[in-house]
């Protein structure tokens, strides 16, 4: 357990004073909110991720067990004591996970396992030791940033990632044994030290806040909070889970005796306030013991271009946040005013909880001026690689926007809109491609077989084929993922020619050498918000309505 008399972070605690009953009441009211609104899962789920962990857990020692007996052939006590350990890290990690949460995981091995034996031999297992048909959509990504493997267990999503430990060959037994020594990261290649960061950094945060279980409910809070007003997403510029959780972690440390509910209140505050760029820290950045780049923005020019800058405390640290714009910031600065104004009046009670969770307004009245950004392809594999390539370059169009002399503000929205069209035509694709919503198939319509499925062979087209259109086999299937942009325009703006902006940013996607021009396609659109498609609004919302002339 946490000390209570160990002050934690890199300034002491604001106030040390005990909560009144007037804040304990609102913190009940603040559990019911979130209760009331689904965050937290039920024991019997809770269960069976600690069933699908244990399992993950027996099967990880068979893993490192076979590779022992392949490669320490004759040490047979080595292979006897073989094994290797299951980590958690994200939502579930830190104690903040709801019923759509996945399990992000991490295999630790001794050093004579390498990270092709994973990829080689885990899938196999996964088939091989659970009962039939408990794992399935099993995918292996071994050349991504972070290699992982991605499969659903008894219908839970498990991220599993991995490293050695080049200093051991043998883990220890105890289970107390964790990964906080920096010295475990000694002759690893970076893949190996992006893997260990996760569970690395979430541990550090726990370890770091004077009550976990108060931070949890306040970081609970906030997510749903960052969520609904569309201020959470890491590949948009905004902050993602880490840094959220990071900037709780750090009001929890400034007032150490408080509620989750004032922890909520003063998070809007002091992060309103906070002096950026000044960097958010749990604690001293560590230089060694490794050679290993540190955040350090007196050292790299890059790091100082960080304009919230939220640092990761467990060696080597880095920024979490080095993706926000200068737009996502003015919009995060907005939503925490709005969070200070309602969460004070809350704390009075003279406002529920609820009104801290409404919905934004990004789509219904926030904006007159939208860019949205299309990607389409014609197959589902072609849309998956290219769809997630623009997404994550979305970021480098808002900063184009942004030098723009008519523009005040580009505000990316937190996620794509996927969608599907059935055409039956060249000319029809071409449509969908710059915008049509004409052949739009909704969910659930079933008239070309499985559309989720895509275009079914012999219509599907080969790799770098182009989908052939005849008059006999005239159904294709595109597919398209849109990214809104809402844009607010300086005052008196009067031309708004995007089209360098728009121009360097599809020269800059149309570079890319998995680019391929016979499946995918991209455009760029200018939407005013009365032209908005039906779908981007709940049934409940009112869409924006065209100014009659009359009412001027
Ligand atoms: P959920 O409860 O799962 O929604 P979470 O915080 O666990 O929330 P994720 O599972 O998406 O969120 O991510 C867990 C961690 O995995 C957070 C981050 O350290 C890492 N991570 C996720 N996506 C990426 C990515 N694209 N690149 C690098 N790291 C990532
Ligand atoms: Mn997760
Ligand atoms: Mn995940």
């Amino acid at each position: 357990m946490s000390s209570q008399d160990r002050p934690l972070g890199v300034t002491p605690p604001i106030s040390t004073s005990l909560p009144t009953d007037a804040e304990h009441a609102v913190n009940e009211s603040l559990l019911e909110e979130l209760k009331r609104q689904n965050t937290f899962e039920s024991p019997a789920e809770t269960a069976k991720r600690e069933k699908v962990l244990e399992q993950l857990q027996l099967i990880c020692n068979e893993f490192v067990r076979r590779v022992a007996r392949e490669r320490e052939a004759g040490s047979e006590a080595l292979i006897k004591e073989a094994r290797g350990r299951i980590f958690t890290y994200g939502s579930f990690r830190l104690g903040v996970y709801g019923p759509g949460s996945d399990i992000d995981a991490l295999v630790v091995a001794p050093k004579y396992v390498t990270r092709d034996d994973y990829f080689k031999l885990f899938p196999g297992l996964l088939q091989e030791i659970p009962p039939t048909g408990a794992i399935t959509d099993l995918a292996v990504v071994s050349d991504a940033f972070v290699p992982i493997i991605k499969f659903d267990f008894l219908g839970i999503s498990i991220d599993l990632i991995f490293s050695r430990i080049a200093s051991l060959k043998q883990l220890p037994k105890d289970k107390d044994w964790n990964l906080k020594d920096s010295n475990i990261l000694r002759g690893l290649d970076e893949a190996e030290l992006r893997s260990l960061n996760g569970t690395r950094v979430t541990d550090e945060i726990i370890s770091l806040v004077p009550e976990p279980s108060t931070f949890r409910l306040a970081l609970r809070a906030i997510k749903l909070w960052a969520q609904r007003r569309a201020v959470y997403a890491n590949i948009m510029g905004f902050p993602g889970g880490v840094a959220w959780a990071m900037l709780v972690a750090r009001v929890c440390q400034l007032y150490p005796k408080a509620t989750s509910s004032v922890v909520v209140n003063k998070f809007f505050h002091i992060m309103r306030r906070w002096p950026w760029p000044q960097p958010v820290l749990l604690k001293a950045v560590e230089s060694g013991p490794l050679q290993v780049r540190v955040w350090n923005p007196k050292l790299y020019k890059g790091d100082q271009f960080h304009l919230m800058p939220i640092i990761t405390p467990a060696y080597p640290s880095m920024c979490a946040t080095y993706n926000i714009t200068k737009s996502a910031m003015t919009v995060i600065q907005r939503e925490l005013q709005r969070g200070c104004e309602i969460t004070d009046s809350v704390m009075m009670s003279k406002q529920p909880w609820s009104d801290l969770f409404v919905k934004h307004a990004f789509f219904t009245s926030d904006y007159k001026h939208y860019i949205s950004v299309i990607t389409t392809s014609t197959t589902k594999e072609a849309h998956k690689i290219w769809s997630g390539y623009v997404e994550s370059k979305v970021r480098v169009l808002v900063q184009g926007l942004e030098q723009h002399p008519s523009i005040a503000l580009a505000h990316a929205f937190n996620k794509g809109y996927d969608r599907r069209h059935k055409c039956s035509s060249e000319q029809e694709i071409n449509q969908v491609q710059e915008g049509s919503l004409d052949y739009l198939l909704k969910a659930g319509d079933s008239s070309a077989g499985d559309p989720a499925e895509g275009n079914k062979s012999p219509r599907r087209p080969a790799d770098g084929e182009h989908p052939e259109i005849t008059p006999e086999a005239t159904e294709t299937i595109v597919f398209t993922t849109t990214h809104y942009i809402g844009l607010e325009l300086v005052e008196g703006a009067k031309s708004l020619d995007l089209s360098y902006q728009v121009d360097s940013f599809k020269q800059l996607c149309g570079q890319w050498e998995k680019f391929n021009s016979n499946l995918n396609y991209l455009s760029v659109q200018h939407v005013r918000n009365v032209k908005l498609p039906d779908d981007v609004f709940e049934p409940c919302e009112t869409r924006p309505q065209k100014k009659s002339a009359t009412n001027g």
